[in-house]
């Protein structure tokens, strides 16, 4: 559609978890002007784009779907990235998502046209599209951090980064040096250290690590899931309510994570026998402070004779290897950067262009800041999902992706209702909502337990967690407030 032909009523930017579901609640509203546009050549999102060997989900498969698509034949307790894409897949088949769907295709700007009260979006095939409401659904983990590593261009052999994991490169027999040790690294490195000649594993900060309660789900169960659907509805309730139970140790009381810190140190006791190397492995900061990650195989992985744990972090590369902050130099043939995303920058300067030409990336200088992790004020009929402050340490982003839909679709129900030609959050509403959540936030884990992470902007500000129980976030935005707003 160009801009020459009537508005789209909707645009969807990403087609993963948060821009599918949005899609199918349009649909079950019975509005089908709308479109999703996305950047890689197939739905997914994460689930397309991380294929790193051995990754998948941390969060238990019966609670990591939609709650309106419920999958009685997951595999195993915690799904891999594929049978996770696998689901979506469906689930856009069966919600008849494909005639909105546009792959390959890359949103460069939106700007808000104030005179029309739409916003005009710009594509990278060289269309341009009007539209009344955009819902960013990009992902808050999309945007891979590459470290600012004296020499890491002068490196003469190959490397990628976890997110664009190539499969084309066979690692068989060769020196891998792997940065960083996240979600992400503990999930490959098992893999890589069994194809690998060698594995050096460059660790600035160890992660706390729990034993993964993963099994295969077997068939006699799947045939249970399938004839009685509320026994999988049960165990999904009872996965939430356990995983909601850890908000409280990480929010109001973090003393009582001493016991998950016993329970870390004995599963190192247990899969690591030497004692330099369980001391080299072991945090010493509050646990869930960082992600607390769960894997059965990384540390007996860091046993084996062609692995080595380097721990001084990295100075530079140059054109054979990795030199260490002690100077050491470590040849290689490739590395792995295991190193995240960016979250607390997740647009480009020109990207979004709301009222009176603010722009988002700048707006957002001081770290990302929304009402709702949804919207922002000075950009009218503009949603987020994933967006500022929804990001969880203790449960499913789907539930948290699935609050924040159905409030964007009582938005665009009051927009439709009223006919109000812009829908934007008042920034003192904004404001009080963003002083409670860093209120909430000060005492916890977070901000309180002795570590840097991916939750932290620059300042110092935690600009991607809810720090809550996320069945608060829920009656939150169960109902769209038009006194919020004005409009
Ligand atoms: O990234 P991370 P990730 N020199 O930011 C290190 C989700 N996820 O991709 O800790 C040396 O956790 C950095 O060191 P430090 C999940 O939400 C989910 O692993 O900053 N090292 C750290 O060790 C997760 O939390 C699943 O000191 C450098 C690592 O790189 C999020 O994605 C699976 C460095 C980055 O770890 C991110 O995980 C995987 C440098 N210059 C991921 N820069 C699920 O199962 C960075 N590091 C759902």
């Amino acid at each position: 559609m160009s801009s020459a032909t009537a508005p789209l009523d909707v645009l969807i930017v990403g087609a993963g978890f948060g821009g599918l579901g949005a899609a199918i609640a349009l649909k079950k509203r019975g509005q089908h002007n709308f479109r999703i546009i996305e950047k890689e050549a197939d739905l997914g999102g994460t689930w397309l784009v991380n294929r790193y060997p051995g990754c998948g989900c941390d969060v238990a498969s019966h609670l990591y779907s939609y709650s309106f698509a419920p999958n009685p034949e997951w595999s195993r307790s915690f799904s891999g990235s594929e049978e996770i894409w696998r689901y979506l897949k469906r689930c856009a088949k069966q919600h008849e998502l494909d005639a909105h769907l546009q792959f390959g295709t890359a949103v460069e700007s939106l700007a808000f046209d104030q005179d029309n009260d739409v916003w005009r979006v710009d594509l990278d095939d060289g269309q341009s599209l009007v539209v009344r409401s955009v819902i960013l659904a990009t992902g808050a983990l999309s945007r891979p951090a590459v470290p600012n590593i004296d020499g890491l261009d002068t490196f003469q052999g190959h490397q990628f980064h976890s997110q664009s994991w190539d499969h084309g490169f066979p690692l068989e027999g060769k020196r891998v040096a792997v940065i960083g040790t996240g979600a992400s690294a503990i999930q490959f490195v098992p893999h890589v250290a069994q194809r690998a000649a060698h594995l050096s594993l460059f660790q600035r900060t160890p992660p706390w690590i729990l034993p993964k309660p993963d099994r295969k789900i077997s068939r006699f169960e799947h045939g249970l899931f399938r004839r009685l659907p509320w026994l999988q509805k049960l165990q999904r309730g009872l996965i939430y309510g356990t995983n909601e139970m850890r908000a409280i140790a990480f929010v109001y009381r973090p003393g009582v994570l001493r016991f998950f810190e016993w329970l870390a140190r004995r599963h190192i006791r247990r899969g690591i026998a030497d004692p330099a190397l369980r001391a080299t492995v072991t945090p010493d900061y509050r646990i869930g402070c960082k992600r607390v990650l769960i894997s059965n195989d990384y540390y007996p992985a860091l046993m084996r004779a062609n692995v080595d744990v380097i721990a001084q972090g990295v100075r530079s590369l140059d054109a054979t290897g990795v030199i260490a902050s002690d100077g050491s130099h470590t040849p290689c043939d490739v590395v792995v950067l295991g190193t995240g995303f960016n979250v607390t920058a997740p647009f480009d300067e020109g990207f979004v262009r709301g009222r009176d030409g603010l722009d988002l990336a700048s707006h957002w200088e001081a770290g990302p800041q929304a009402y709702l992790g949804t919207v922002v004020a000075g950009f009218p009929n503009l949603y987020m999902l994933a967006g500022p402050n929804t990001a969880l340490g203790h449960n499913s982003m789907i539930y948290m992706l699935e609050s924040q839909i159905e409030y964007v679709m009582g938005a665009l129900e009051h927009q439709r209702v009223s006919g109000a030609p812009r829908v934007e959050v008042r920034s003192d509403v904004q404001q009080r909502f963003n002083d409670k959540v860093q209120g909430a936030l000060a005492g916890s884990v977070w901000n309180t337990g002795g570590c840097t992470s991916w939750y932290k902007h620059a300042t110092g500000r935690n600009v991607a967690l809810w720090p809550d129980f996320t069945w608060r976030f829920r009656a939150r935005t169960r109902q769209f407030d038009p006194q919020d707003y004005q409009l």
